[in-house]
C-alpha cells in the first residue's frame, strides 16, 4: 500500500421518497438496500448533511450494529462516507458489532457528537429480512419520528425531520471509496486524505469492556457473584436469541459473575437470528418458555437482536409483564446501589404501557410521566434530570445511566431485587399485586396485515372519537358492564421543551379505567402491524391471581367489535399475544 493521501469524491445521486426514519429508524427489506442504487448512500450521507459543517468537522461519531446481515457491508460505506464528510473520528465496536444501549453508552463514555447504529431490532434478520439503520445523538438517544397513526400527522423532530428533508432532494454524497478499515483488530487505524490537515481515525473497541465497567459502577456485583455462584446460588438461563448480546452474556454473566457456560444460551450472534424472530416474547422465545416450564431454573431472560429488549421468566416459566416489570422495580429500587447514591428523580412509562408504574409513583410520591410510544421522549426528559428509571409494555426497561431502554441492565436489576429479598420471581410478583393492586394487561399485535385496510380502519375510528360517538356508550359483555369515560387521540406536550406531539395512539377510556388503545405500528417493514393494548385495574385480592385474558376477555371482545379489525384485515387472531 503507497502513502499518498486518498481521494475523496463526490458522487451524483438521485433522491428517494421513502427514507423517512420510523419509531426507530429507517426499517426496509435488505432488498431494498442491496437493489436500489446507492440507497444506503443516500441515507447516511442525509445523516451527516443533517448535522452542522461545524460540528462535524473533527468531530467523533460511533459506530456499531446488531451483527445482522448487510451489517460489515454497512459499515465499509459509513466509514469511507465518515472519512469524506469530514468526520474526524470513529469509534467502532470490534467486527462492527455493539448492542444499542452499547452504543449509547459509549457515545457518552466518548462525549461523541452522535452514532449511528444498524439494526432493525426485534424483526427478522437475513437476506429475507430487515435492515435498519438509525442516528442517536449527543446524549446517547436515537432520533425518531413522533407522530404515530399511521405518520400523518406533523413531524415534530428536528433532526429526524432534517434528515428526511434532505433525502427527498439530496443530488450527491461524498466518499473515499479506496479507504479500507479492518473491523476485526481491537486498534486504532489513521488515515492521510487529500485536501485534509489531520488525519482520519478509526478506533476499533471492545463495547462490551466499556458496557461492563458502566454496569460495575451500576450494581453491586459481589452481591451478583453471590446470588449466581455462591454456595446457595440460583440458576438462570439467559436466551441472546443468535443477537448480538452473546457475547455481552457470556463476559459478564458467565465469566465475571459466575453463572455456569450452559446458563446462555443461542449466543452466537448470526447474520439471521437462525432464522428466527430475534424478539422476546412468549411467541418467539417459544424455546426458552419451555426450557423455564420444566421447573429445573429459577430466573429465565432473553433479548431482542439489538440487546435493548428483555423479557423476564420466574421458575416454571412464570410470565413477567413488562409493565409489571417496571414498577417491580420502582418499588425495589434501592436494591440497586446506583439509585442509593442518585436518589429517584421521577419514572415514566409509555401510555400503552399498563399504570402499575403509577401506582408505585403514588405510594412513593414521585413524580410519573405518560410518554408517547418510543424511547426518545424518555431521553427528553432524564437529559432535564426529570426522570431515573421508565418503561414501556414492549419489553422496554431502563434508566437515565443512558437513552436507550437496555436488556443487560433490566436483567441486573432484577437479580439485585432477588439477591435483596431472597424470594422467588413469582412470589415478588405476587407480593407486589397484593399491596398495590393488579393492572392487567394484554396486547395483540396483527403483523404484516394490509396497509389500506389499517389504516382505513384507524381513520373511522378517530372519526367515531371526533364525532363523540363513544360518549358515555355502555357495552354488555356477558355479566360484566363497560361504560365509556372519554375517547380520544393521545396528544403529549413535553414538559422540558413544551412541543406537542399528536396522533399518540386511539384510546377510549371507560369509567372504571379500563382502556383500550389502538395504535399502527412504526417499526415494522411490510404492509402494517396493529397493535390493540388492553388493561384494566383490579384490587379484589380474590381475582389478583386470574388468567389476564380471561379477565380482559370482555374488553377484547369490545376493541374487535368496535373496529371491526378481524372483518377488515381478514385474520381470525392476532400475531402475538403479550
Ligand atoms: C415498537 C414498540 C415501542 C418501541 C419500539 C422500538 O414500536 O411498540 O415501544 O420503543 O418498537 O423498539 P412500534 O412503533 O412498532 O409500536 V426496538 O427494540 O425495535 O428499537
Ligand atoms: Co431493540
Amino acid at each position: 500500500m503507497d502513502d499518498s493521501p486518498l481521494q475523496v469524491l463526490t458522487r451524483p445521486t438521485a433522491p428517494y421518497p421513502d427514507q423517512r426514519p420510523g419509531t426507530s429508524g429507517l426499517r426496509k427489506k435488505v432488498s431494498v438496500f442491496q437493489s436500489k442504487k446507492d440507497y444506503l448512500q443516500n441515507f447516511v450521507q442525509s445523516i451527516y448533511s443533517s448535522i452542522d459543517l461545524l460540528d462535524r468537522q473533527g468531530s467523533t461519531m460511533v459506530v456499531g450494529g446488531d451483527g445482522r446481515y448487510f451489517n460489515q457491508t454497512a459499515i465499509e460505506v459509513i466509514v469511507q462516507m465518515a472519512a469524506a464528510n469530514g468526520v474526524g473520528r470513529l469509534v467502532i465496536g470490534h467486527h462492527g458489532i455493539m448492542s444499542t444501549p452499547a452504543v449509547s453508552c459509549v457515545i457518552r463514555k466518548y462525549k461523541a457528537i452522535g452514532g449511528i447504529v444498524l439494526t432493525a431490532s426485534h424483526n427478522p434478520g437475513g437476506r429475507e429480512g430487515d435492515f435498519g439503520i438509525k442516528f442517536n445523538t449527543a446524549n446517547g438517544g436515537a432520533v425518531t419520528r413522533e407522530e404515530g397513526t399511521g405518520g400523518k400527522g406533523p413531524a415534530q423532530d428536528a433532526v429526524t425531520n432534517r434528515i428526511f428533508q434532505i433525502s427527498r432532494t439530496i443530488e450527491e454524497y461524498a466518499i473515499c471509496p479506496e479507504l479500507r478499515v479492518d473491523l476485526a483488530t481491537l486498534s486504532k487505524q489513521t488515515f492521510d486524505l487529500e485536501n485534509k490537515f489531520k488525519p482520519f481515525t478509526v478506533e476499533i473497541v471492545d463495547s462490551v469492556e466499556s458496557y461492563a465497567n458502566m454496569l460495575r459502577n451500576i450494581f453491586d456485583f459481589a452481591a451478583l457473584k453471590e446470588l449466581l455462584s455462591g454456595e446457595n446460588h440460583i440458576k438462570i438461563q439467559l436466551d441472546a436469541m443468535h443477537g448480538v448480546m452473546g457475547p455481552y452474556v457470556k463476559r459478564i454473566l458467565c465469566e465475571e459473575l459466575g453463572s455456569p457456560a450452559n446458563s446462555a444460551i443461542n449466543c452466537v450472534p448470526l447474520q439471521d437470528f437462525g432464522g428466527q424472530h430475534p424478539d422476546p416474547n412468549l411467541t418467539y422465545a417459544a424455546d426458552l418458555v419451555e426450557t423455564m416450564r420444566g421447573g429445573q431454573y429459577d430466573f429465565g431472560a432473553a433479548f431482542d437482536g439489538d440487546g435493548d429488549r428483555n423479557m423476564i421468566l420466574g421458575k416454571h416459566g412464570f410470565f413477567v409483564n413488562p409493565s409489571d416489570s417496571v414498577a417491580v422495580i420502582a418499588a425495589n429500587v434501592f436494591s440497586i446501589p446506583y439509585f442509593q447514591h442518585t436518589g429517584v428523580r421521577g419514572y415514566a412509562r409509555s401510555m400503552p404501557t399498563s399504570a402499575a408504574l403509577d401506582n408505585v409513583a403514588r405510594a412513593t410520591k414521585i413524580e410519573l410521566y405518560e410518554t408517547p410510544t418510543g424511547w426518545k421522549f424518555f431521553g427528553n426528559l432524564m437529559d432535564a434530570g426529570k426522570l431515573s428509571l421508565c418503561g414501556e409494555e414492549s419489553f422496554g426497561t431502563g434508566a437515565d445511566h443512558i437513552r436507550e431502554k437496555d436488556g443487560l441492565w433490566a436483567v441486573l436489576a432484577w437479580l439485585s431485587i432477588l439477591a435483596t429479598r431472597e424470594q422467588s420471581v413469582e412470589d415478588i410478583i405476587k407480593d407486589h399485586w397484593q399491596t398495590f393492586g393488579r393492572n392487567f394487561f394484554t396486547k395483540y399485535d396483527y403483523e404484516e396485515v394490509d396497509l389500506d385496510a389499517a389504516i382505513q380502519m384507524m381513520e373511522d375510528l378517530e372519526l367515531m372519537i371526533l364525532e363523540k360517538a363513544f360518549m358515555g356508550q355502555r357495552f354488555a359483555v356477558g355479566e360484566k358492564l363497560y361504560q365509556v369515560e372519554k375517547a380520544d387521540n393521545f396528544e403529549y406536550t413535553d414538559p422540558v421543551d413544551g412541543r406537542i406531539c399528536r396522533n399518540q395512539g386511539l384510546r377510549i377510556i371507560f369509567t372504571d379505567g379500563s382502556r383500550i388503545i389502538y395504535r399502527l405500528s412504526g417499526t415494522g417493514s411490510v404492509g402494517a402491524t396493529v397493535r390493540v393494548y388492553i388493561d384494566s385495574y383490579e384490587k379484589d385480592p380474590d381475582k389478583i391471581f386470574r388468567d389476564p385474558q380471561v379477565m380482559l376477555a370482555p374488553l377484547v371482545t369490545i376493541a374487535l367489535k368496535v373496529s371491526q379489525l378481524h372483518e377488515r384485515t381478514g385474520r381470525s387472531g392476532p400475531s402475538v399475544i403479550t
